[in-house]
């Protein structure tokens, strides 16, 4: 499918609303909140669509959403597009000031946030004077805020998409860099047919019979894909699970309940349910057809061990946030365990040395992807958008290789940034962190393997005058980590070093540290 296939005028809205004609009463979305048919969605997208237009909300307005995986989050998002605006769901993992900086940069006009994420946004509200109205999720008797269900309440149950023409944005997802906030990237109407066809359908062949469940969540370009877009596009159910990915026994019933028959998951969520004892007798996994991991590189050890406990084999495939979801996968009975698989159809990939010439097959050079469903741009950042968006190319920052087959292995990011659990860890950030303690003269964070061959931060750090660590200032950084960084982002190993490795320029050599 190319881009050309689709009418001219085209409202992602599609996604959901060509189930209307076949299968209105067929269950949607399935979760432990509530479950609702086709036709319940649509008109609870209605409801929120007429009552954001009633805040004057116009086509090319942000709305952003900040909610844990419910339906509210799902009808919002359809309600934005529909009529035109701009849905940003936002990273629930976020800190006030990264909230601060989205709600500028987004110049979002209305919030719809959860009861339970508002203590964490509300500081910053009243700054933002593009900000016009919050809806708050759930109960908002202490806040004064409009709560959803009255928002909505009085509103029709119909309303006539706009006419949005098939390249004109509809959402907006940020992703996190090595320096600075993270950058907004913005996707047409287009890309959701697009990616839904090209992956869904053609790699891992989405029928409505199946049933949909992510670990990965909707704010999350790998789990909205999965678990919301493709599913819809074929008239399959989803469950969304409100949960936390890191309690993997929720995780597990959650399967056990509701029997999905795809599970959309991360390579640590993986191993984490792999450590758990007897997993596979203590709960039914047996509805599952396929699995999938993306967000960092699967380990061919829990390949093997998933495929030995499950009798399931896990696609690994790549995607970005740029491409919107997957450009090379493992397919179905063509599976090479611990690579990233080959392209898609409608994806090409090269791999270049640092002069941009083609390497030869078993060499590692810089990825580039080119494919239909490329954002164009990051908002609001001239530099980066030249360094990544070249011509029909996009420059994607990792490192791989191809072998004789013509699978694809990854070899690292070109950069510093780590993915750990699937979510991007800056380096930078930890060690703003550790060297808020006054007795860090520097540090560096680098990857490193643990155990099940997944990448974890892990610092060096010296001390002022050259003192040596102790287990107290060992318990001290911890905790300091602890207090300023999410779980997944804390150093897994702290070493004591007395100096960093340096160029003779007094450039940070991190390779030298990722090598020890
Ligand atoms: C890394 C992988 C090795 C890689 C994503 C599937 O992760 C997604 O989007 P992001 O923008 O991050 C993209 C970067 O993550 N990565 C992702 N998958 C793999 N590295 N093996 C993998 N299988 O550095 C890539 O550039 O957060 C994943 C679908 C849609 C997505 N947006």
């Amino acid at each position: 499918m190319k881009a050309d296939d689709l009418p001219q005028f085209y409202n992602m809205c599609e996604i959901l609303e060509h189930n209307l004609q076949t299968r209105a009463g067929k269950t949607a979305i399935l979760s432990d909140e509530g479950s609702m048919t086709f036709a319940e969605v649509s008109q609870q997208v209605n409801q929120v669509g007429n009552a954001l237009t009633a805040l004057d909300v116009r086509f090319g307005d942000c709305v952003a959403i900040l909610c844990p995986d419910r339906i509210e989050w799902v009808t919002s998002f359809f309600a934005i597009g529909k009529i035109g605006g701009i849905a940003l769901g936002m990273n629930t993992l976020l800190k006030t000031e990264e909230y601060d900086y989205i709600l500028a940069d987004s110049r979002a006009r209305v919030l719809i946030v959860h009861d339970s994420m508002l203590a964490v946004i509300e500081p910053v509200l009243s700054k933002h004077e593009t900000l016009k109205r919050v809806i708050v999720i759930g109960d908002a008797a202490a806040s004064g805020y409009l709560t959803f269900n009255h928002w909505i309440a009085a509103q029709p149950t119909t309303l006539t998409a706009e006419r949005t023409h098939r390249d004109d944005f509809c959402s907006l997802h940020y992703s996190s860099g090595t320096t600075g906030m993270p950058k907004g990237v913005l996707h047409a109407h287009k890309d959701y047919p697009l990616i839904a066809q090209l992956s869904g359908v053609d790699v891992f062949g989405m029928t409505e019979n199946d049933r949909t469940f992510s670990v990965a969540k909707l704010f999350f370009v790998y789990g909205i894909g999965g678990n919301l877009i493709f599913p819809w596009y074929v008239g399959a159910s989803c469950v969304l699970y409100s949960g936390s990915p890191r309690q993997v026994a929720g995780v597990l019933k959650a399967i056990d309940t509701y029997q999905p028959t795809i599970f959309v998951s991360v390579p640590t969520v993986y191993g984490a349910i792999l450590a758990l004892p007897d997993f596979s007798a203590r709960f039914n996994l047996a509805s599952l057809r396929m699995c999938l991991s993306a967000g960092e590189a699967l380990p061919a050890p829990a390949w093997h061990a998933w495929k030995e406990a499950t009798g399931v084999e896990i696609l690994d495939t790549i995607g970005c946030t740029e491409t919107y979801h997957t450009f090379m996968a493992n397919r179905p009975g063509a599976i090479r365990p611990g690579s990233s698989g080959k392209p898609i159809g409608g994806y090409q990939v090269r791999l270049v040395d640092d002069d941009g010439n083609d390497v030869a097959a078993g060499e590692v050079g810089h990825l580039m992807v080119k494919g239909e469903s490329t954002a164009l741009f990051y908002l609001h950042q001239y530099e980066k958008t030249r360094h990544t968006f070249r011509g029909e190319w996009l420059f994607t920052g990792d490192r791989y290789s191809m072998d004789e087959e013509g699978y694809y292995w990854h070899a690292g990011r070109g950069d510093d940034m780590l993915k750990v659990g699937g979510l991007w860890v800056s380096p930078v950030e930890i060690e703003n962190a550790l060297s808020e303690h006054d007795a860090v003269s520097e540090c560096a964070v680098v990857g490193h393997y643990d155990n099940a061959q997944l990448l974890k931060p892990k610092a060096f750090v010296c001390l002022q005058g050259g003192a040596e660590g102790s287990t107290e200032m060992l318990g001290e950084l911890l905790k300091l980590c602890a207090k300023k960084l999410d779980a997944h982002k804390r150093p897994r190993w702290i070493e004591f070093v007395d100096s960093l490795p340096r160029t003779a320029t007094g450039k940070l050599q991190r390779f030298r540290l990722r090598e020890q």
